[in-house]
């Protein structure tokens, strides 16, 4: 059985996480932290989260999972069979992470670790934070889903970039994300009836709860 390790605060845990429910692909979930340690870096060289263990040994990197789970799974596609659907869906998701997750993520150490969060650091991420919304407002359909009629991994990659995302930037800058990104609360509401991203939703809240006290 595969093994999933990581912790259900990380966002992008929880995205390889629903992938591989949503799929019906069997998984065991190792809770492991971030680490440094030698027996750790052997299975994930950066010591980030996720990794997955396979039956051939351990995958990181989400995006290369995420591809990894499509190309074993038959039935549950979640990339469109037109190259360039497909190519469109692939961009929205890296679009996602490199202009929203990896900016609002900037303000991670301040909001949940008491690090000082500078102005200059705050006056950065905003100007970047307001390319790359009106970046993604370019290429978010909302039809109902992010890539248009059907679900497909950039709605998984989405949902816990925002979720997370909006946490951030409504402390450390009083930006809500809805107001940004028009469509996003209709679509946040959809997937919300989604019971397996309800399911990873209370582990999350779970795990949150248990690390506040
Ligand atoms: N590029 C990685 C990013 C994963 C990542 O940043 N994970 C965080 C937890 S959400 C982590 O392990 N951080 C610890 C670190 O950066 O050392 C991926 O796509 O999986």
């Amino acid at each position: 059985m595969f093994k999933l390790y990581g912790f259900p605060i990380s966002n992008y845990y929880n995205m390889v996480k629903l992938a591989l429910l949503e799929k019906g692909i069997e998984f065991e979930e190792v809770m492991t932290r971030p680490s440094q340690e030698e027996d750790y870096l052997a299975r994930s060289p950066m010591g980030k989260i996720p990794c997955l263990e396979v039956d051939e040994g351990p995958l990181i990197e989400t995006g290369v999972i995420l591809d990894f789970l499509e190309d074993i799974s038959g039935d549950t596609n979640f990339y469109p069979a037109d190259p360039y659907q497909r190519a469109k869906v692939k961009e929205l998701m890296k679009s996602t992470e490199l202009y929203l997750e990896l900016v609002a993520r900037r303000l991670l150490g301040g909001v949940f670790f008491g690090e000082t969060l500078s102005e200059e650091l705050k006056k950065e991420v905003m100007t970047q934070l307001d390319k790359g919304t009106k970046a993604l407002n370019k290429l978010l359909k909302f039809g109902p889903y992010a890539a248009g009629e059907d679900f497909t991994y950039a709605d998984i990659v989405l949902y816990y970039t925002v979720t997370l995302g909006n946490m951030l930037t409504q402390q450390a800058l009083s930006v809500n994300l809805e107001d940004e990104l028009p469509g996003l609360t209709n679509w946040l509401e959809l997937m919300g009836q989604n019971t397996l991203v309800q399911k990873v939703n209370a582990d999350r809240d779970k795990a949150f709860k248990a690390m506040a006290g």
